[in-house]
């Protein structure tokens, strides 16, 4: 059977003088399952990114989620403050992580886990019990959008048990993240600096990190063919991005999307990501599917979550960690 190309979203872009039309893959969750899931397959293959439509997150999930995002960055720093510093979990501005990598944003990270929630609230908002049921929703909705996603892809790749990924997100100890970004405008800059880079150019560590952001552009992803594309933003609408651990589960099959984010615009970004992560003490494998030895052996030692967070928070931001996890 013929798969079917995902609907492309057109991108004109300039590289050495050479006009080249990149088509980011769009997944439209209302087709055809079958088709879907091997449509899902192809764009997690050859982009490791794409943008999904018809995800059924209700409108006013998302727009309750960013009156409390726009509603913190738009207190007093002092009060910002308050809710750090992000060791790893708060309120941070200019460092991300803790080995000396810089950006232009402030941001909130947070434990997707409701007690953490709501814990974590106290310092953040003045209704916390607000902003924490508003943050739970989120998360419940855009978990529902990851763990279809991993159905699909469990489907495409003929994996035979089900839900063997979306389990791992539904577990209780799943250490899922959410982080919300808030890059302040660029005239509140140096003139002159167009391509001020808001988050440096780097590769997500979990399974799936999905994304939204406001109207305002300034995501760019890396392709297969060394390119830098702007992705155009869609306040209504879902990006999804293959991370390091889908990588390793499909052996190799899925590439973890390299992606950054500029700000060159004179409006504030805020983008929102949750980071589908299995619990600390899951041993990450490629799937058995995805194995044949003596012809195709797992490319990677196996390791715990909790040892590639290790080593992630010890390397910088654009490292490529995997190397450490290959197999000889
Ligand atoms: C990138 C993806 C997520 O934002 C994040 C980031 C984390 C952090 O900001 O604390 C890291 C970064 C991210 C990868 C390398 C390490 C860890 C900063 C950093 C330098 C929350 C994550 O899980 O990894």
């Amino acid at each position: 059977m013929v798969v079917p190309s995902p609907s492309p979203t057109s991108i004109k872009t300039s590289y050495k003088k050479k006009k080249t039309i990149i088509k980011i893959p769009t997944i439209d969750l209302s087709m055809e399952r079958t088709e879907l899931s091997e449509t899902v397959v192809k764009a997690c293959e050859e982009y490791g990114f794409f943008k999904v439509v018809n995800h059924n997150v209700p409108k006013e999930v998302i727009a309750r989620m960013e009156e409390e995002g726009a509603e913190f960055f738009g207190k007093a720093t002092y009060e910002k403050r308050g809710a750090g510093p992000a060791s790893p979990f708060g309120y941070g501005f200019s460092n991300i992580g803790p080995n000396g990598d810089m950006g232009d944003l402030e941001y909130l990270l947070l434990h997707a886990n409701p007690l953490s929630v709501s814990e974590r609230s106290k310092t953040i908002a003045n209704d916390s019990t607000k902003f924490s049921c508003v943050v739970n929703d989120y998360v419940e909705a855009v978990k529902e959008v990851t763990c279809e996603i991993l159905d699909l892809v469990v489907e495409g790749l003929g994996v035979p048990d089900k839900f063997a990924l979306s389990r791992l997100i539904r577990d209780v100890n799943s250490d899922s993240v959410l982080r919300i970004n808030h890059y302040p405008p660029l005239n509140q800059k140096v003139k002159g600096n167009k391509n001020s880079i808001g988050f440096g150019a780097h590769s997500d560590p979990q399974i799936l990190t999905i994304m939204r952001s406001n109207d305002v552009g300034g995501l760019q992803i890396y392709t297969r063919d060394g390119l830098w594309i702007p992705v155009p933003p869609d306040p209504n609408q879902f990006f999804v991005m293959v991370g390091d651990v889908f990588q390793v589960l499909t052996n190799g099959k899925f590439m973890s999307v390299r992606h950054r984010a500029l700000t060159n615009t004179l409006k504030a970004r805020m983008s929102m990501m949750y980071f589908a992560a299995p619990p600390l003490d899951w041993w990450i494998t490629p799937l058995p599917k995805m194995v044949s030895p003596p012809q195709n052996p797992s490319l990677y030692k196996p390791f715990t979550w909790a040892q590639y967070k290790k080593a992630t928070y010890s390397l910088r931001l654009g490292d490529s960690r995997l190397d450490l996890f290959k197999a000889q």
